[in-house]
């Protein structure tokens, strides 16, 4: 059924507490945690607890869910500081666009300059 855990997905093991994660913070509908190859100093993962396999499918399917999750990127922004010299918010949608892991994911990128375009 659509949201459900996945068992052969990395990200519904973390919310379930089966692959340890650093955590930065959790809600009801979401969990934070430390993206384990950081591409800059502050590089965290906001996700959904519930499946969906892209930013695109979970905002159609529980765009209170996706507001959640942009809510819990600018917390962890303000928690890593981020805040005051600015961020990026991320959702890689596609293969052609380097999504790699196929549960809906936010990443936020902060602690250095970022170029724009993104390569
Ligand atoms: P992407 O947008 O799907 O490419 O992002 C997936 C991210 O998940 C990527 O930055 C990985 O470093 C990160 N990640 C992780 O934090 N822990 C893991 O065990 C695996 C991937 I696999």
């Amino acid at each position: 059924m659509a949201g459900e855990p996945q068992s052969d997905c990395l990200f519904c093991k973390i919310v379930g507490g089966e692959v340890p994660a650093t955590i930065v913070r959790e809600t009801e509908t979401t969990v934070a945690f430390r993206d384990i190859n950081p591409q800059a100093p502050t590089h965290v993962l906001v996700i959904p607890r519930v499946h969906y396999p892209d930013a695109a499918a979970l905002a159609a399917a529980e765009p209170q869910i996706a507001a959640d999750i942009l809510r819990e990127a600018r917390e962890v922004a303000e928690l890593d500081k981020v805040d005051e010299t600015g961020y990026r918010i991320v959702f890689n949608t596609g293969s052609g666009a380097g999504q790699t892991v196929w549960h809906a994911h936010a990443h936020v990128l902060g602690g250095r300059g970022l170029n724009w375009p993104p390569g």
